[in-house]
């Protein structure tokens, strides 16, 4: 069946219908990628999408279909998607993560069912109204959502960045508490992660409740007590027997950042002994501001960094590793000022570059995924 007439066919389906797509022929490029060489030893390989870029053309889709078993919506699993006005719900751009996902036989897991950014311009100031209205509003929201995804996505960041970021560093936070200041937090006080996932788990008591946090792999003391903060957190909501399933290790990495394997294995190692799943949900790569001479010596570079955190994670017990996206011309390290290069360079932190060819990042993960 040509995935045209598979995308047709998924696109009249409720969201959450499943199985329904043959998958696609060898002529639609959808085999030898990736996902290929990472199933047979027990692991996942998955990017990020956004459905707008994949509509442009079949270029990326195909690449997407080739790589990917797992995707995860850049946008479309956001409050400011799914519930761009207040008591109004569009799942609509989700769907076309979803059928793309049908078409091609992957998995989708959902991001982010609580987050701080990306929240539409109604939801502060409805937050800031009142407790029980928060509450309300909350439940509303992971209620609406998880009925709606329940059959086609098993597991969602339910809180995304909650940990507060010591100072210093990137991201400078307040010194006190474990938590980063936020609406949810102003609003709810700092029970409002536990509310969340007691809500998720009523709402789908099957699905793996997964909280996501970056900034938590380098070798630094600033990495370290974000660590030490993240683990305070879970131990307290475990203590409490709040219902959660896996941490999520975002790896956006920095390559101006010392690595060392040790520290990092230990903090999964730690959090798999408190009988937590941890999966690498967003890897993608910053290079250092003095950069090699050659595109080959940058993407070795990058390639390097990035396979060090692969391993490590792997041996603290990651199966699951995703990246925030394939391509060096869709990532969000181009776009964002907060975050792009301002050397007039373009990034070179994805596995395939900005004309879809694949770099030293992609050879290093099919190696990975080989061993
Ligand atoms: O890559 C995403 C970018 O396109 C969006 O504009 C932004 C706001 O929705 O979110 C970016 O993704 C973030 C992710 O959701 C959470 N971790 C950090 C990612 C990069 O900012």
């Amino acid at each position: 069946m040509r995935r045209r007439a598979l995308l047709g066919l998924a696109g009249t389906l409720p969201l959450g219908c499943t199985a329904v797509a043959q998958g696609p022929d060898p002529g639609d490029n959808a085999s030898g990628g990736l996902r290929d060489l990472a199933r047979p030893r027990g692991l996942t390989f998955g990017t990020a999408v956004r459905s707008d870029k994949l509509a442009v053309g079949p270029t990326l889709s195909a690449l997407v279909a080739r790589e990917a078993e797992l995707l995860v919506p850049e946008w479309e699993g956001k409050w400011d998607a799914l519930q761009p006005q207040r008591g109004r719900f569009d799942f609509e751009p989700l769907r076309a993560v979803l059928r793309l996902a049908q078409a091609n036989r992957q998995r989708v897991r959902g991001h982010a069912l609580l987050w701080h950014e990306a929240m539409p311009p109604w939801l502060a100031p409805a937050l800031a109204e009142g407790q029980s209205q928060a509450q309300q509003i909350l439940e509303t929201h992971i209620t609406t959502v998880l009925g709606e995804t329940r059959a086609a996505i098993r597991d969602w960041d339910v809180v995304n960045e909650v940990i507060s970021a010591p100072p210093g560093g990137d991201n400078p936070g307040p010194a006190n508490g474990d938590l980063r200041p936020s609406p949810w937090l102003s609003a709810l006080g700092p029970g409002y992660i536990e509310r969340a996932l007691r809500l998720a788990r009523q709402a789908d008591p099957t699905l793996r409740l997964t909280m996501n946090e970056f900034a938590v792999y380098a070798d630094t003391p600033w990495a370290q007590a974000k660590r030490e903060g993240l683990l305070r957190v879970v131990r307290g909501l475990l203590d409490r027997n709040c219902p959660l399933d896996a941490i999520g290790i975002q790896g956006h990495l920095q390559m101006r950042e010392p690595f060392r394997p040790e520290p990092f294995v230990q903090f999964l190692t730690t959090l798999r002994g408190m009988g937590l799943s941890v999966l690498i949900t967003e890897m993608d790569v910053r290079e250092p501001d003095v950069l090699a001479p050659t595109l080959a010596a940058r993407d070795a570079a990058v390639a390097e960094y990035a396979g060090a955190f692969l391993q490590a994670a792997r041996d603290g017990g990651a199966r699951t590793f995703l990246v925030w996206g394939l391509t060096d011309r869709d990532s969000w390290l181009l776009s964002d000022p907060g975050v792009a290069r301002h050397d007039g360079q373009t990034t070179r932190g994805h596995p395939y570059d900005s004309e879809l060819r694949p770099k030293a990042l992609q050879a290093r993960l099919a190696q990975f995924f080989s061993a």
